[in-house]
């Protein structure tokens, strides 16, 4: 218990010195303090996806990791890459706002993955969406979503380095298309690249690819985060 309160206040430190991007937008925090259950590089399963890519069978529950605790709410990511997809459909200049991702994941796969009452415990979040700076291209307007892909600034706050970022795909997004390698695959980050056509990526060994693949590219995996309510 003594570990768990010095851990917290650890993370409540260090969300103060860094800021947040990523909080859901819900200010009423429960007391009871069941997040404390919750351990941040922890696993919970939580909805259902296909994932052994066998349909017969039903949807398999999703693991999610946690980055993040704050009293009831938590922040997770898939552990696994779940889909393939384009981060948007076309080649074009394009901002999280309006990429395709984006609605994909908070309609078809919200849609698919959480009953009804899932849906409700998942805040919606609001979200700085900030751009490449390196390169001066533009990360779009803040946004609030219940599903979300981070960010380079939350992925380099909630990751320790490459190794932690490596994430393996599920069978089913292997057969949807996902790139490969022993296992592992790349991942969309939802930052600009060096262009507004190029979105940043987590290569397969869990590196950053800071000036981004093309948008229209099918092939790289989707990690879903968000923030749930772990009081529902
Ligand atoms: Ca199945």
């Amino acid at each position: 218990m003594i570990k768990r309160a010095v851990g917290f206040s650890l993370f409540m430190g260090l969300l103060l010195l860094s800021g947040c991007d990523a909080q859901p937008s819900d200010e009423s925090i429960s007391q009871d303090g069941n997040g404390a259950k919750t351990k941040i590089g922890g696993i919970i399963t939580f909805g259902s996806y296909e994932q052994d890519g066998d349909t017969n069978n039903g949807q398999e529950p999703i693991e999610w990791r946690v980055l993040a605790v704050e009293n009831d709410h938590a922040l997770i990511i898939s552990d696994k890459l779940l889909d393939a997809k384009a981060y948007n459909r076309d080649f074009v200049d394009i901002t999280w706002e309006k990429c395709t991702l984006r609605s994909w994941l908070n309609e078809r796969f919200a849609e698919a993955a959480f009953t009804a009452e899932e849906k409700e415990a998942i805040l919606v979040t609001d979200l700085v969406n900030e751009g490449n700076r390196e390169y001066a291209v533009d990360g779009g307007n803040p946004t609030q979503d219940k599903i979300f892909l981070l960010s380079i600034d939350e992925a380099k706050r909630y990751f320790s380095g490459d190794d932690d970022k490596i994430a393996f795909t599920t069978p089913y997004a292997e057969k949807q298309g996902v790139g490969v390698k022993k296992g592992k695959g790349w991942w969309w980050l939802r930052s600009p690249g060096d262009d507004a056509e190029y979105t940043m990526c987590v290569r397969h060994d869990g590196s950053f690819f800071e000036t981004g693949r093309s948008v229209h590219l099918d092939y790289n995996g989707v990690r879903p985060a968000l923030w749930l309510d772990m009081s529902i």
